[in-house]
């Protein structure tokens, strides 16, 4: 992409006249790719004002009949997608594959969604009175505030909207300020529709300007989140003096915890996969490995082949990578410290371990540490890059209270042959999400949420449709 774009706020089917004071640069090269607005106080209020006018009429129509909008934009998607996914990888980093992925699970999670529509139920109660009759019904919640993270930024829109607008909500939705291109081309989809003015709003800027503008407000309903657990916490404060309700998922730190009956070599695939894809940008992959004593040499050894086996650099440039680059300057001096710290602590690197010498882009060599300790912040806070930090186990039972013994709870996986430890693991993680013999992805039909600090709710599946309504609750006497 040589022509830089710039893109408008897209609020009621518009695209307003915007200042595109932020730069979008690609992580692989740090080339200049695009100019996105800095969205204004009025232009927040007034795509608030958009959604909150349209909600109404919308909440109104028949579920299968917003269902049907949901599945033209999906269309859309389809339509588009070798485009899409090529403008994820030039703004996100992720290689062309995954980001296909990502284009193509997005129009199935929007077509998934809609098939909800007659699907939504409520509930008859017994009551104690003669003659009386008690229902529940659920009820969209009003206008919802999306705020998108960079890692899956196209998929996260789905993830959020379709929900919201399969229930009878509208949506503002705020991108991350490092991946806004895709949002603002979906917002061009969307405009060739004849979806209702306000229904979808797209608000661009950075967390403390319209990210804290869309949140302190007291017109937004549900404030949707994605990202980390400080900006979580933030969020929360900000939502506080409202009582604004809360969808919060803050990521994780998942254990992968290695028996020594386990298929090694499956482990060591599954979980190299789930440390390199998406450069280890993924709430849900890999995070820390407890392996048994027995097979730990042995594991280690297969570990850091693998890993060191990955191909990595710039997607667009290079043809068959495994890895592209971290999101930016700032994530990738947060792992080269995270790894510093660690091998200071006694960590011993076995691969990798170094910034990437890749040109200008932010890479980061696949890098396996042995010899972790519980209390080293390399098992305990989040990384979020190619990194592996391994610590060897007595048994099961230590294996699940290290695992246990930390501030995220979102996924936790196991590898073993065994039908009982695998059940036994399973009852005793403490974690919203337990992979047995694999690493994530997630399905859609599941429900993806964490305990502490990992977040407040969830989403996907019948039980992430539902936080996109409230109940009312209607007692009939006759
Ligand atoms: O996230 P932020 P960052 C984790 C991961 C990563 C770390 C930092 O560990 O290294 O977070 O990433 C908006 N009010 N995850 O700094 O700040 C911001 O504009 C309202 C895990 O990029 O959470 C962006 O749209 N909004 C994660 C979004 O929050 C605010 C995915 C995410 O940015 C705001 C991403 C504010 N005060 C990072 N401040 C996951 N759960 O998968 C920022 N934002």
């Amino acid at each position: 992409m040589t022509e830089i774009i710039h893109y408008q706020n897209f609020i009621a089917n518009a695209f307003v006249p915007s200042d595109p004071s932020i730069e979008v640069r690609n992580p692989a090269n740090n080339q200049l790719l695009a100019r996105v607005p800095e969205a204004s106080g009025e232009q927040v209020e007034a795509a608030i004002a958009a959604a909150r006018h349209a909600q109404k009429n919308w909440a109104a129509r028949p579920a299968i009949e917003r269902a049907g909008y949901l599945r033209k934009i999906a269309s859309k998607v389809r339509d588009n997608a070798e485009r899409l996914a090529h403008l994820i990888t030039a703004e996100q980093g992720k290689v062309l594959g995954l980001a296909r992925v990502e284009v193509n699970f997005t129009a199935d999670y929007l077509d998934y969604m809609a098939e909800w529509a007659r699907r939504l139920e409520g509930e008859v109660l017994t009551s104690d009175r003669v003659g009386e009759n008690i229902f529940l019904l659920r009820k969209p919640l009003g206008v919802v505030a999306g705020i998108l993270p960079w890692n899956f930024p196209f998929f996260l829109i789905a993830r959020k909207m379709a929900p919201a607008l399969v229930t009878g909500n509208t949506i503002v939705i705020k991108p991350s300020e490092e991946t806004p291109i895709n949002c603002f081309e979906f917002a061009r989809l969307v405009a060739e529709t004849d979806l209702p003015p306000g229904v979808f709003n797209v608000v661009s800027g950075t967390g403390a300007t319209a990210g804290q503008r869309l949140t302190r407000h007291a017109g937004v309903d549900l404030i949707s989140f994605t990202g980390s657990v400080d900006t979580g916490s933030r969020i929360m404060a900000a939502a506080a003096p409202n009582i604004t309700k809360l969808n919060l998922e803050l990521g994780g730190k998942a254990p992968a915890i290695v028996l020594a009956d386990a298929d090694l070599e499956l482990a060591v695939k599954a979980v190299t996969a789930s440390r390199v894809i998406n450069t280890g940008q993924v709430c849900n992959c890999a995070e820390r490995v407890y392996v048994e004593r027995k097979v730990a040499d042995q594991f280690i050894e297969q570990m850091a082949a693998s890993m060191a086996a990955t191909r990595y650099g710039d997607p667009l440039a290079e043809d068959d990578l495994d890895m592209g680059p971290l999101i930016n300057q700032a994530a990738l001096d947060k792992v080269a410290q995270m790894v510093r710290t660690a091998t200071g602590q006694g960590a011993e690197v076995v691969t990798g371990g170094a910034v990437a010498d890749k040109g200008a882009g932010f890479h980061y060599q696949p890098t396996v540490l042995a010899g972790c300790g519980s209390d080293m912040a390399i098992m305990r806070q989040e990384i979020f890059g190619p990194v592996l930090p391994i610590q060897i186990v007595e048994d099961l039972d230590e294996a699940i209270a290290l695992a246990n013994d930390s501030e995220y709870g979102l996924t936790s996986s196991v590898y073993t042959r065994s039908l009982s430890a695998a059940m036994r693991a399973s009852n005793e993680l403490d974690f919203g999400e337990t992979y047995i013999n694999r690493e994530n992805f997630e399905a859609m039909q599941g429900f993806h949420a964490g305990a502490r600090k990992s977040g407040i709710g969830g989403a996907d599946g019948k039980h992430g449709l539902y936080e996109y309504t409230h109940t009312h609750v209607v007692y009939i006497q006759i």
